[in-house]
């Protein structure tokens, strides 16, 4: 059995993104939030367990469907919310949005709206880690699309080849947009693709927060020791359409109600209650608390303005 302290620090995390997700949504409908959000809405476990399971100073690369990433590597709502709301305390000054958001600060190397293109620049952060040596591993996000990018396997291939300190974590939620995986890959086991270039790789599922957390952990303590890359195929579902806009009619409704009944967020609950113990009032006070922090950061991104156009021409002087 878990401790008490840790099964409540990743069901916070688990709450805080899909609270986060759920109340952004209504901010898009209001029309504040422009152009795409891709919801994270029943992925959240591949984040928190990846993210708890590294130490704060490693990096992670992420991709448009980002949010739970950058929460998890310990984004604070209230900045992520004013980058979605395109304001100038935003964590890019509200000139990246929903798929850009970077905090080096806290490792977090940058979301990319390019399906794919952050596994090479994962595959650069760690190359930098191996050569001076600093023992930090890069957990880099993607997709079953992402790995059907060219850039997928020549970026693996390198990381084999070079040991590199990198897990490569891929999250199959069994579309791309509306293209079920069957129909963009003859091998639906994703993590064949890692054996075939000479790296240890597995799947798991990725709707159980606490396998993601023991993987990772063992994964990346394998990349400290120089054996790494690895690749963990995490299995998963949205909750809804592509995009906040898509019905997501296409996905089969026995599917839906499967992943909704194996939901990570509601899983991590039950073992609260069940297994750690503790009572339904101790979860309703860290939801309500989470609720504050979350009505706090809309108010701060409502109340914050955008950047004028000399702070704008003042700030790419400096790109
Ligand atoms: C290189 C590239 N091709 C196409 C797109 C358009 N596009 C945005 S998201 C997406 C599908 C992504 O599916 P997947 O990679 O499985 O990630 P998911 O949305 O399921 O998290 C596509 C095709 C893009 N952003 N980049
Ligand atoms: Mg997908």
């Amino acid at each position: 059995m878990y401790e008490q302290e840790f099964v409540n620090s990743l069901y916070i995390q688990l709450y805080r993104i899909r609270h986060f997700e759920t109340e952004c949504i209504k901010l898009y409908r209001q029309g504040l939030i422009r152009g795409y959000f891709h919801p994270y809405l029943g992925e959240e476990a591949i984040a928190v367990g990846t993210c708890a399971a590294l130490e704060p100073s490693d990096y992670i690369t992420s991709t448009h469907r980002g949010h739970g990433h950058c929460i998890a590597k310990g984004a604070e709502l209230k900045y992520m919310v004013a980058e979605l709301l395109g304001k100038k305390t935003g964590y890019c000054f509200g000139l990246g949005g929903s798929m850009h958001i970077a905090d080096l600060s806290k490792g977090n190397l940058g979301a990319n709206a390019i399906v794919g293109a952050n596994v090479p620049l994962g595959v650069g952060a760690a190359l930098a880690s191996s050569l001076i040596q600093n023992h930090r591993v890069t957990a880099v996000f993607t997709s079953d699309g992402g790995s059907n990018n060219g850039v997928f396997a020549e970026s693996l291939n390198l990381a084999a080849i070079w040991n590199l300190p990198m897990i490569l974590v891929l999250e199959n939620n069994q579309y791309a947009v509306s293209t079920p995986i069957s129909e963009s890959t003859r091998q639906p086991e994703l993590y064949k693709r890692g054996q075939a270039l000479g790296i240890d790789s597995m799947r798991i599922d990725g709707n159980d927060v606490f396998k993601v957390f023991e993987k990772i952990k063992q994964s990346a303590k394998k990349c400290r020791q120089g054996k790494g890359p690895v690749l963990i195929e995490m299995l998963t579902y949205r909750h809804g359409g592509h995009h906040v806009n898509d019905p997501g009619t296409y996905m089969p409704r026995e599917k839906l109600d499967y992943f909704l009944s194996i939901d990570p967020v509601k899983r991590c609950k039950t073992y609260l209650l069940e297994t750690v113990g503790v009572t339904e009032q101790d979860i309703a006070d860290i939801e309500s608390g989470i609720h504050k922090e979350m009505q706090d950061a809309i108010e701060f991104a409502k109340k914050s303005e955008e950047l004028s156009q000399e702070e704008f021409l003042e700030l790419i002087q400096d790109y």
